[in-house]
């Protein structure tokens, strides 16, 4: 049937303009000679979504007969953002659809823009996922993602007065043509009850009788590859109420009331957690877990049981990714399933379960290690609880002939923490099960290795890898910098670096060229124009071009230090104020920007937004300030703010005290865009500073190695007097809310975990090397053009083709076009 339609769906203007009228007639259903812009947005959307949708098709069938190993990604989170300019260009077709638009009397840009976000994650880790599922599709290998398909997705910040509020995001409100439903691929996921004991044909087997019984179904997201045909799935989970659940209820005759039961299952799917801080040990939170796990997991073995009669190639065929360990369930997931249902045996499975599995963790402390108390699992998974006891017995026996009866060592490596709260630790299964353990970064790698699993790494050296994260040049790029992008092209005599950004070094040999400076600076002008129009439409505020942009943008924590960003403000300000106009000439004008959402419940998070807020509003109304200094909070920072903050900033800031960001993937995005960046020797910086060198940067602070030492000395920390001085302006009220704003002080000037005193210095030095830099414009261009021809070890791609040769074993299956 579908050699039928084969070449159905024809990709010229013409053919486009009519598709696009069918959809405005047919599936939104408004007149064709009379449609606004969101309706040409749906319109679009479906167009394209049937061109996704037909190369799904021809990927699937060719993976079928290829029957290649598959990698399965199971994240919790994946932030998508919008897909409508991602899916043309990746689709090859985005003039195509310009035109036809045109033709229409629409603006692609304009309908482009009626997108909502799709935000169903956090932050780092979710983004990362995303933009690991672009280069997986565009590098043609067989992937299928996984995960769980939130009706509420991250809050919407609003800002009212200087404080965050959040509101609900229930993103599904005006349909999302990105998705289809498979009403026919469903599973029965099951909760609490009990586990019986059953005699079957003389073995002794575990039966779980459930208390709940959930449906999981399937919403399939098409994702495109960049120049393949390849078009990958991921696949996120629904919950519905489940016919077999309420068999009784009919039964006893109460019928109002087992409908009404129904609906609070559709809850494990609806909300997203917004904190990415600490695990609370909440019910739901597990069970959104199980269910995502389990359904996945049902669904891989009934793919691979599509093709095969026994289990003997499972280790052959499929690998599965846990990110993180909000997943690691997966693994009790798969030996239940293997030995309960399958009926293989405890050491088959097992030995299957240690090869098909490899764990990332994208966490530096131990605080931030996931641990389930094991109340809570024993009432709602049962027989999970008895597996992870298994697992762990037979850990500890063979742990106890490798190391004798060192009980400390047993009792860290154990997967049960014993202590007030028992609990499952999470990463210990994780490690224990998997073959590979990576982090994100080298120096996160490391750190693993020395202090967070330092055991376990002695234990198994060989699980331990080393990734680099990396980014997406398709949205980060070409669909976000379409300007950057056609130079570059230009430059390089083709597009061919959008997939094999290796290409992007060719630039370095014209990062002198006066041309090529000349058409770098229009591009970063034309695109600071872009932002500084949305500031003004957001804020009300006027904000010059010719200033220095400077942004710091990213999900608000103590350790990233967007305080130690304020006080450099203040102190800018300050210092400001204290000139004569002599010294005024040689300021160099700022537009200080700042992004983020702080979790809900982070109290201190909340009040650092609180003195942006204050001292944005103290500094922008200052008429003796001017253009000299501006501040401004850009609220709900999310991924499409970002494809229009990043390519319009000149100097981007990164400011971790070191060994707290495990990698950081903002300041690759950054660093693609051609902007500067200001920051501390941690995560992924380490490796940017190999790719283009110290002074190509503005770098500051302690070192990893220093951290301790400084630590120690707590209060008596000598600290410079500029700090105590902006400390003391805010204590003293000069942005107002002083009571508010005096725990935030404290714990800069008590403990100071975060050393914002000890780098204060060394911060407002590499501030004063970024002005200087900004003033030789021409050296400045030079550093930009370096910044963007170096970041091609920071692709995604990169990252990919390392974890698909040294960890999952997974070669490139590419359809024929
Ligand atoms: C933790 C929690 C805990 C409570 C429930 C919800 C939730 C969601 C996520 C997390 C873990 C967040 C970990 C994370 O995003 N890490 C970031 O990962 C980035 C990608 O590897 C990395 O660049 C950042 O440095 C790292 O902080």
């Amino acid at each position: 049937m579908f050699g039928l339609l084969d070449g159905f769906l024809k990709n010229d203007s013409i053919s486009l303009q009519k598709d696009i009228l069918h959809h405005v007639a047919y599936t939104v259903a408004r007149s064709p000679f009379s449609f606004d812009d969101f309706e040409a947005y749906q319109a679009l959307a479906h167009s394209v979504r049937d061109r996704l949708i037909e190369r799904c098709h021809d990927t699937q069938i060719y993976f079928n007969n290829k029957d290649p190993k598959r990698l399965y990604f199971l994240s919790l989170e994946y932030l998508m953002g919008r897909s409508l300019s991602n899916s043309v260009i990746n689709l090859g077709i985005r003039d195509q659809y310009a035109d036809a638009l045109n033709q229409l009397g629409f603006e692609f840009e304009v309908v482009a823009e009626q997108e909502g976000d799709a935000a169903l994650g956090n932050g780092g880790l979710a983004r990362l996922s995303a933009c690991q599922m672009d280069s997986l599709a565009t590098l043609d290998y067989p992937v299928w993602g996984y995960g769980l398909r939130y009706q509420y997705g991250l809050f919407r910040q609003v800002i009212v007065d200087g404080f965050q509020h959040e509101q609900p995001d229930y993103w599904l409100n005006f349909g999302n043509p990105w998705e289809i439903e498979r009403v026919h691929v469903s599973y029965t996921v099951k909760f609490y009850g009990t586990v019986k004991e059953e005699l079957r044909n003389g073995e002794n087997c575990k039966v779980w009788e459930p208390g709940e019984i959930v449906e999981a179904v399937a919403y399939d997201n098409p994702i495109p590859g960049y120049g393949t045909r390849n078009t990958i799935t991921l696949r996120l989970w629904a919950a519905k109420p489940s016919d077999q659940q309420d068999m009784e209820s009919y039964n006893t005759g109460d019928y109002i009331n087992a409908v009404l039961n129904r609906h609070g299952l559709e809850n494990i799917s609806s909300i997203l957690y917004p904190d990415d801080r600490s695990y609370q040990g909440k019910e739901l939170r597990l069970k959104q877990q199980y269910f995502f796990v389990s359904a996945s997991v049902q669904d891989i073995i009934r793919r691979f049981k599509d093709t095969h009669s026994n289990f003997d190639e499972f280790p052959e065929k499929v690998a599965l990714q846990l990110n993180d360990t909000h997943p690691s369930l997966a693994i009790a997931e798969v030996m239940r399933l293997l030995v309960d249902v399958e009926h293989l045996g405890w050491d088959r499975a097992w030995d299957m379960v240690c090869k098909i599995f490899s764990f990332t963790t994208h966490t530096v402390s131990r605080e931030g290690l996931e641990k389930i108390p094991v109340d809570l699992l024993s009432s709602l998974l049962p027989r999970h609880l008895q597996i992870i006891y298994d697992i762990n017995f037979n850990f500890m026996e063979e742990l106890k002939k490798r190391i004798g009866l060192d009980y400390d060592r047993l009792s860290r490596m154990s997967i049960i923490e014993e202590g007030a709260v028992k609990s499952i630790r999470m990463a210990n299964l994780a490690i224990v099960c998997s073959h590979t353990v990576n982090g994100v970064s080298r120096v996160h790698s490391e750190l693993l290795k020395t202090r967070l699993f330092k055991d376990f790494y002695e234990h198994w050296p060989h699980k331990f890898h080393y990734k680099t994260n990396g980014v997406t040049q398709r949205r980060w790029i070409v669909v976000s910098n379409p300007g950057l992008s056609s130079l570059i092209s230009k430059w390089l005599g083709t597009e061919a670096w959008i997939r094999n950004i290796d290409l992007l070094t060719v630039l370095q040999e014209h990062a002198s060229d006066p041309d090529l400076h000349r058409e770098w600076k229009m591009v970063k002008k034309v695109n600071k124009m872009r932002l500084a129009e949305y500031i003004e439409a957001m804020s009300g505020l006027k904000v010059s071009i010719d200033a220095m942009f400077d942004v710091q943008t990213k999900r608000i924590h103590e350790y990233k230090r967007q305080l130690l960003n304020i006080l450099g403000i203040i102190h800018r300000y300050d210092c400001i104020k204290n000139m004569d106009s002599k010294d005024r000439k040689r300021v160099v004008p700022r537009v200080c920007i700042i992004g983020g959402k702080a979790a809900p419940g982070y109290e201190i998070a909340k009040k650092i937004i609180k003195l942006c807020y204050a001292v944005a509003e103290k500094i922008n109304d200052d008429s003796d300030i001017g253009d000299l200094l501006k501040l401004v909070f850009i609220p709900d920072y999310n991924v499409s703010v970002a494809e229009l903050v990043i390519p319009g900033a000149d100097l981007s800031q990164h400011l971790s005290t070191a060994g707290h960001e495990a990698s950081g993937t903002g300041s690759m995005k950054f660093l693609m865009n051609g902007c500067l960046l200001l920051a501390t020797e941690d995560g992924s910086t380490i490796e940017i500073i190999e790719e283009i060198g110290a002074d190509n940067m503005f770098l500051f602070g302690a070192k990893l190695h220093e951290v301790p030492a400084l630590r120690e000395e707590g209060p008596s920390l000598k600290v410079p007097l500029q700090f105590s001085r902006v400390v003391r302006m805010i204590r003293e009220g000069h942005f107002g809310y002083e009571d508010y704003f005096k725990s935030l002080c404290d714990t800069i000037e008590g403990r100071d975990h975060y050393l914002l005193g000890a780098d204060f210095g060394s911060y407002l030095e590499a501030q004063a090397a970024a002005d200087k830099v900004f003033v030789d414009q021409e050296k400045w261009t030079r550093m930009s053009i370096l910044s963007t021809a170096g970041s091609g070890r920071f692709s995604s791609d990169k990252t990919i083709e390392d974890y698909a040769e040294k960890t999952w074993g997974i070669q490139p299956c590419r359809c024929p076009l």
